[in-house]
């Protein structure tokens, strides 16, 4: 595995570069260009300084997250082949300067979503928080609305602001896309990209959902290993595979996550290795990364990345709030840095107890 932060840019991130590099065993960062919205290009010198700025600092771009996808793509709306030729023109430009790893979303209207985002733990720290009775009991405007109010100030990835304003458009244009047309439309744009991946050698992953279920009654696709299974037989080629996110599929309890990671050897080409803490049924919050600390195993789940031969890289996916550090929730340094060392003291031992004689 190559370890890596996410960043969010000199503009946006308050991680910088430099921090980044002190914590041992981190080679790169996943980033993008956060400002562009989705459906635009990315134009080739906006790719070429950031990727100079990063290079500059001792770090490597590991990979792209995310492109995303237009929602005339997801809904299969007749313009859809305007974004789709947009997004193969980004893709062809970031593989002219060599990145071939892109993480994407195929969820609609809303990515992620969390219903505190600073949850105050005994420990004093702050974390992300689920409780569907929450999402049960609230339109979705009024949730994106608190959402980005309890977002320290900060743009997050997914609810950008200019996105509340066609929430409601954006729930009638979905209201026709079930979850066999979302899945239909997916292929439809996979097809299309890939000639180009293969021709730069890109890696698309897709990121499941989050939380791995309906959430407004707006459909879900990634949300089970039968259900990304579907997605790599669909489209059987080595670009088309997946962000393997073990906050996201351990959602669902249900889900065996080293049992996902042995399904798709050689199709996971991106991985957000984390822990949650679940309470209940729906009710969850995202733990420190130690096994003790949370629900899932991780050294299992580090343990099949590492038996799958997977080499790609990974992120400590999101943090808690710890040290009375001000960052965009779930993505301050202190944490994930602690987070990114358990995952690469786990992967040591795993190797050296393999490799030993
Ligand atoms: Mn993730």
């Amino acid at each position: 595995m190559k370890m890596s932060l996410r960043w969010y840019g000199s503009k946006f991130d308050t991680v910088t570069l430099q921090q980044i590099k002190q914590i041992p065993g981190v080679e790169g960062v996943i980033t993008t260009l956060y400002d562009i919205p989705a459906g635009e290009v990315w134009p080739l010198d906006k790719i070429q300084a950031l990727k100079a700025e990063v290079e500059a600092s001792g770090l490597k771009i590991l990979g792209i997250e995310s492109v995303n996808v237009h929602d005339a793509i997801k809904i299969g709306t007749p313009d859809r082949d305007k974004y789709i030729a947009n997004y193969i023109e980004t893709l062809e430009n970031l593989g002219k300067v060599g990145i071939d790893t892109v993480c994407y979303n195929f969820m609609p209207v809303f990515d992620w979503t969390r219903t505190d985002l600073a949850k105050m733990r005994p420990d004093g720290s702050t974390v992300l928080a689920y409780d569907q009775k929450v999402v049960d009991n609230i339109d979705p405007e009024t949730f994106f609305n608190q959402t980005n109010d309890s977002s320290n100030g900060f743009a997050m990835p997914g609810w950008e602001p200019e996105r509340l304003a066609k929430v409601k458009d954006l729930f009638a244009a979905y209201s026709e896309v079930d979850e066999d047309k979302l899945f239909d439309n997916l292929i439809y744009f996979l097809k299309a990209i890939q000639g180009t991946c293969e021709k730069y050698d890109i890696k698309m992953a897709i990121h499941p959902d989050d939380p791995a279920w309906p959430v407004f009654g707006l459909p879900r696709i990634i949300t089970s290993k039968e259900k990304i299974l579907k997605v790599m037989k669909a489209v059987d080629a080595p670009f088309n595979g997946l962000t393997f996110c073990a906050g996201s599929f351990g959602t669902n309890p249900k889900n065996d996550l080293p049992g996902i990671i042995r399904a798709l050897p050689g199709r996971i080409h991106f991985a957000h290795v984390r822990n949650l803490h679940h309470f209940e049924s729906g009710v969850f919050e995202e733990a420190a990364h130690l096994s003790s600390d949370g629900s899932f195993d991780l050294y299992e789940i580090v343990k099949a990345l590492y038996e799958t031969g997977f080499d790609g890289p990974v992120r400590p996916d999101h943090g808690r709030m710890i040290w009375g550090e001000v960052a965009m929730p779930g993505y301050g340094l202190y944490d994930r840095a602690l987070g990114a060392s358990y995952i690469l003291g786990l992967n040591e031992a795993i190797i050296k107890n393999a490799t030993r004689k």
